[in-house]
């Protein structure tokens, strides 16, 4: 994507660790001031940009606490805020560190890998994992590159998967490869919260190349880079990993 290239990697490290130190308003606002002149660029590709209070909102919450106190202030019954159909973004972001052309194809023989502290690591079929019950969400999600948007989605709620495959449930983490070898972790609380879906459908259809097919985690409590797309393998565990973009600085807990 062209405005990509807009944000050299290291303006966005930077970036991650301006935020890092908290309220360090002037690099923040710059940052957002860029976004919003990737404005222009943006309505040709059809991203949409915040750059409102709420996308200053998450951008600051984000950045305001490290790991470990942002698990600790994690509430698992609060809720990510649900919208109406009327508030989908149309048309609706792609985002990825290659192109929508470039998106790995699953082919037929794809099955979910189920992998470390769970019981049974049998492999799923998408059609036994539309076999299961079904969630849906409108919700928003936040890149930290400096758009939102509103999507809707369907999907297996992870905690139910969990639970039906025997995960120890006081392991740690949960981590996610993906078909373009990109990878990403999440913990036990965000991945037990009733939002957090293993999503098959997207705006009514089956789940697009492009966003994710044939399955992609969907987590409204945590910033855009923690949705997985193209999962080929689950894998519950003690060992903190660092994903594709956790490896670039990005913050690991990365809370809404
Ligand atoms: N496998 C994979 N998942 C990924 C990414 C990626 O490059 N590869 N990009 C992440 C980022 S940064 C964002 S913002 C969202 C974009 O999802 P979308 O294309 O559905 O908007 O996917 C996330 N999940
Ligand atoms: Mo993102």
């Amino acid at each position: 994507m062209q405005w990509r290239k807009l944000l050299s990697p290291s303006d966005r490290d930077g970036f991650v660790k301006d935020a890092a130190k908290s309220l360090d308003l002037p690099s923040r606002r710059l940052f957002l001031k860029r976004a919003a002149g990737i404005g222009t660029i943006a309505a040709i590709t059809g991203v949409a940009i915040v750059d409102g209070p709420s996308a200053e909102k998450a951008l600051a919450s984000m950045s305001k606490f490290n790991d470990r106190a942002q698990a600790w202030l994690f509430d698992p019954t609060r809720m990510a805020k649900t919208y109406s159909q009327a508030e989908i973004t149309r048309p609706y972001p792609f985002n990825a560190f290659y192109e929508a052309k470039d998106a790995p194809e699953a082919g037929e023989t794809y099955e979910l890998l189920v992998g470390g502290l769970v019981q049974n690591k049998k492999a799923w079929k998408v059609e036994a994992l539309q076999a299961l019950p079904q969630a849906t969400q409108i919700t928003q999600h936040v890149c930290i590159e400096g758009w939102s948007a509103i999507g809707k989605w369907r999907g297996v709620r992870l905690r139910d998967f969990l639970v039906r495959v025997g995960a120890d449930l006081r392991a740690k983490y949960v981590t996610f490869n993906c078909l373009d070898r990109y990878s990403t972790q999440i913990d036990m609380p965000s991945a037990l919260h009733p939002q957090t879906v293993l999503a098959l459908s997207f705006l009514d259809e089956a789940l697009p190349k492009m966003y994710g097919a044939p399955v992609r985690l969907r987590v409204p409590t945590k910033l855009g880079f923690k949705s997985a797309k193209h999962v080929y393998e689950i894998v519950v565990s003690n060992d903190y990993v660092e994903g594709f973009w956790e490896r670039q600085g990005y913050n690991w807990f990365a809370g809404l």
